[in-house]
């Protein structure tokens, strides 16, 4: 069934290249976007339907040109962004939560600016934003990823707000604990010991292909029906720092 095309951002590896696939297969036209081109030609020759568009969310020319390759789109899942650092707020870095907030923040806000007309073209248009736990939630040493997360929370429900009576659903997916190949490693900058450690013992933390599965759900209901929250977190995960470990690593 065809369903339109689908914009995911950040689609060059872990949830944004799962919900890529996913949403191919569910019948999207998928516009992959991301930094890296390398990967997204992979992703794009791994299976049909997805089209590899190089992308960085921090850069107004090029989401400009983004917009300007598409007609009318169907979904925009604004994916693009990360943690970086694990300092509290007293030791933290600026230049991190500057990088958080440009891609997790305004990124989200430039590319949905762009996008909004090409949403608002076809029969009905869909934002989804990948939030996270984070975003309603505060852990210490997390300040400058819990702080962007929630700010992307709350742009996420003021968009809804503005959007009421027009056809633009607006959802946020907010997932807890998800093994993929780079969130924590870039989280603990390129420490792959740390990175592990965030999983270690845990059974089965979420994958990237669950998460990309509630966004299908999500954009798979009927045009009238709004899933406005989604939180999702492994059954081992009660809640950032509460998690069920069968080893201590
Ligand atoms: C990732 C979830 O718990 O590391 O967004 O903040 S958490």
């Amino acid at each position: 069934m065809a369903r339109g095309t689908a914009v995911v951002t950040g689609a060059s590896s872990g949830i944004g290249a799962a919900t890529a696939r996913r949403l191919a297969a569910e019948g999207f036209d998928v516009v992959a976007a991301a930094r890296r081109r390398d990967r997204l030609d992979e992703l794009a020759a791994s299976m049909p339907g997805i089209r590899a568009v190089t992308l960085d969310v921090t850069h107004p020319a090029s989401i400009a040109a983004l917009a300007a390759d598409l007609d009318d789109i169907a979904v925009l899942v604004n994916n693009a962004g990360g943690a970086i650092g694990t300092e509290s707020v007293a030791d933290a870095r600026p230049d991190d939560w500057r990088a958080m907030w440009e891609s997790n923040v305004l990124g989200v806000v430039q590319v949905t600016q762009a996008l909004l007309p090409a949403l608002e073209r076809g029969a009905g248009g869909h934002i989804v934003v990948t939030g996270s736990i984070a975003g309603h939630l505060v852990y210490e040493g997390g300040g400058g990823y819990t702080s962007a997360k929630h700010a992307v929370a709350a742009v996420v429900e003021t968009l809804r707000l503005e959007l009421n009576g027009r056809p633009v659903r607006v959802t946020e997916v907010a997932p807890g604990m998800v093994a993929t190949e780079e969130f924590s490693l870039v989280r603990y900058r390129g420490d792959r010991a740390a990175a592990d450690k965030v999983y270690a013992g845990v059974e089965a933390p979420l994958t990237a292909d669950d998460i990309a599965d509630c966004i299908a759900f999500a954009v798979t209901r009927p045009a009238h029906v709004n899933v406005d929250l989604l939180v999702v977190k492994p059954l081992a995960q009660a809640a950032p720092h509460k998690v069920h470990r069968t080893t201590t690593a």
